[in-house]
């Protein structure tokens, strides 16, 4: 990657990308980008929508971009209260991503989810190749979405890459209507006021990534030689795998008076239990030597030094 424009650029991933991005290619060599006037960071900041697709085009070229991080997306639980407005963002915004990919031979990384399996995937260890069959809108956009990316791949030659994250950890922005957000709250009302009611049952597995794995991850995946990637679709990603009642122990660890309650939101839930336990990222791991850093304890303590600061 040499000139890279970020989409998205003031979530949760994006945020923390555009700042990490600039410190191993340089400053001017990254475009932040989003629906808003501007951002609070300090970034070369495009105003554009991925629904413009002439706009997208118009920024790649004046810019001479290479490849395009593209973020912007709506989360699984907000996407089940508009499923239209889900539609349109998470996949009329990749089509023209791609579109303008095949204009200007930029290439592609876009995130797939563990939202993409659903009831019938192998809940344990799931494989790389297995059943996907999703039950939110979020869920088959992500589908339809590495589905897309493939096709662009074998048909435009167009160099489409991708992961399936699991819920993803940070301190810097908050993430904002996903089914995984508990496991970034529950650390800021853990420092706040010693306490945490989560809207997940106490034994829900999923799998879970500190952001600084995730950064880096996009970053192999993008720097890794075309030749060792066989799937083009969306490689399994994962660092960690634990429950609401595991990660509170492991909090108590740093702070023994915390507590957690429970009230379960029933569509999140559902969700959930849909989602695997754990992921197999072997073929991630061999193909372009994949390897997170954080576990549970890592992160957890990493979490509470840094939030511990900001917040106290
Ligand atoms: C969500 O919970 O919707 C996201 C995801 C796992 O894709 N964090």
């Amino acid at each position: 990657m040499k000139k890279i424009l970020i989409t998205g650029a003031a979530g949760q991933i994006g945020t923390e990308l555009t700042t990490y991005l600039q410190s191993i290619y340089g400053d001017d060599q990254v475009i932040a980008s989003g629906r808003h006037e501007e951002l609070h960071f300090n970034a070369i900041y495009e105003k554009l929508d991925v629904l413009n697709a002439g706009q997208l085009v118009e920024v790649i070229r004046r810019h001479r971009v290479d490849s395009v991080i593209h973020l912007a997306a709506i989360l699984s639980a907000k996407g089940e209260s508009d499923p239209e407005a889900l539609w349109q963002i998470n996949m009329n915004g990749l089509y023209n991503v791609l579109e303008a990919a095949k204009a200007t031979s930029v290439s592609v990384f876009t995130p797939s989810s563990i939202a993409a399996f659903g009831p019938e995937t192998p809940l344990d260890r799931t494989p790389q190749v297995t059943i996907q069959r999703p039950r939110t809108i979020y869920g088959i956009s992500k589908v339809a979405g590495e589905l897309l990316c493939d096709y662009y791949y074998h048909h435009f030659d167009v160099d489409t890459r991708g992961v399936r994250f699991p819920g993803l950890i940070s301190h810097e922005a908050l993430p904002g209507g996903g089914t995984t957000d508990y496991a970034v709250h529950i650390f800021y009302k853990a420092i706040e006021t010693g306490g945490f009611i989560c809207d997940l049952e106490p034994k829900t597995f999923l799998d879970m990534m500190y952001m600084p794995d995730a950064l880096r991850a996009i970053v192999e995946l993008m720097e890794a030689s075309p030749t060792k990637l066989a799937h083009r679709n969306a490689y399994n990603i994962t660092a960690m795998s634990f429950s609401p009642e595991i990660l509170a122990k492991e909090i108590q660890k740093h702070l023994p008076n915390f507590k957690m309650a429970y009230d379960i939101n029933p569509v999140k839930q559902a969700i959930a239990d849909a989602w695997p336990n754990s992921l197999d990222d072997g073929c991630a791991r061999t193909d372009w030597g994949w390897k997170p850093e954080y576990d549970l304890p890592a992160m957890t303590t990493h979490m509470l030094k840094v939030l511990g600061a900001k917040l106290r």
